[in-house]
């Protein structure tokens, strides 16, 4: 196990599943616990997709956080992780664009390099706890052909390989950084920080695959506790808390 400074205690393991279920079964652990792992044979997105995790290549890492905010403002957790790997990948990436689509996908040039999965886990009447896997992609040289289209990593970007523990402790200053900047000051810096750094932020023509309906429309801005304002071509505003965006790439394809 290693301390480090903001008191985050890390669990280092070889190959797992998750490192979101490892830390799951772990009801006791104090907040600031992370599950790091260098492989992962069973990683997860949202809705059950699967990451892909490949030894040694990216990072994966959940952070248990006990935070005393709303269940509504849960999303503000995710902002933190994409605006924390955003900021970390900026000054690698100097020529390239860096994005962040809505919620929580951080993009180069337009391909995913990483993603985020927030899940709810607490535990009967105990303190909400909530866990943040972070998955990065860093040394891929390439990918399946499910992906090749779509996903991208700082090698491919930039031709040179990272040291994963040391992106990995970094990014955990970043997110510490910012979430103390919310449990300190709220979510008013996270949204204007996430809008800085997000060409979805506002005017972006997307499609939005909602539960029971598909909209059309552009972006306008994130509400209190980052929903996506969308005018629809029918010209209804409406506020999405939950779904997936797709924008018409400017080559053409989706960005999914
Ligand atoms: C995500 O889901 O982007 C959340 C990914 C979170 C992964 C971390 S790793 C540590 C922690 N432990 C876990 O088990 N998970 C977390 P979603 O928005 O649903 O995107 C999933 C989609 O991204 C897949 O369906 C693929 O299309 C694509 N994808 C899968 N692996 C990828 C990769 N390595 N790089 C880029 N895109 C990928």
């Amino acid at each position: 196990m290693l301390q480090l400074h903001p008191p985050f205690t890390i669990h280092h393991y070889g190959s797992i599943g998750s490192t979101n279920d490892l830390l799951k079964s772990m009801p006791d652990a104090p907040e600031f616990t992370c599950v790091n792992a260098d492989e992962q044979t069973a990683g997860r997105g949202r809705r059950d997709r699967s990451w892909h995790s490949v030894p040694g290549e990216g990072l994966y890492l959940s952070i248990l956080l006990r935070p005393e905010i709303e269940a509504n403002e849960f999303p503000l957790l995710s902002f933190i992780a994409a605006i924390a790997v955003a900021e970390m990948i900026q000054p690698l990436l100097e020529q390239s664009i860096i994005d962040i689509k809505w919620p929580n996908d951080v993009l180069v040039n337009e391909r995913k390099i990483s993603g985020v999965l927030i899940e709810s886990a607490s535990v009967n009447n105990m303190a909400p706890r909530v866990i943040v896997g972070i998955g990065v992609n860093l040394n891929h040289q390439s990918f399946p052909t499910d992906l090749v289209q779509t996903a991208t990593s700082l090698w491919i970007e930039s031709g040179n390989s990272f040291s994963v523990e040391m992106f990995r402790n970094s990014l955990l200053d970043r997110f510490a950084y910012w979430y103390e900047t919310l449990r300190t000051q709220g979510g008013t810096k996270i949204l204007t920080r996430w809008q800085q750094l997000s060409s979805y932020t506002k005017g972006k023509q997307i499609t939005a695959y909602l539960d029971q309906e598909t909209l059309h429309g552009i972006t306008d801005g994130l509400s209190a506790i980052g929903a996506l304002r969308i005018i629809t071509s029918t010209g209804e505003k409406r506020e999405i808390v939950a779904g997936e965006i797709t924008h018409l790439r400017n080559s053409g394809g989706k960005i999914a």
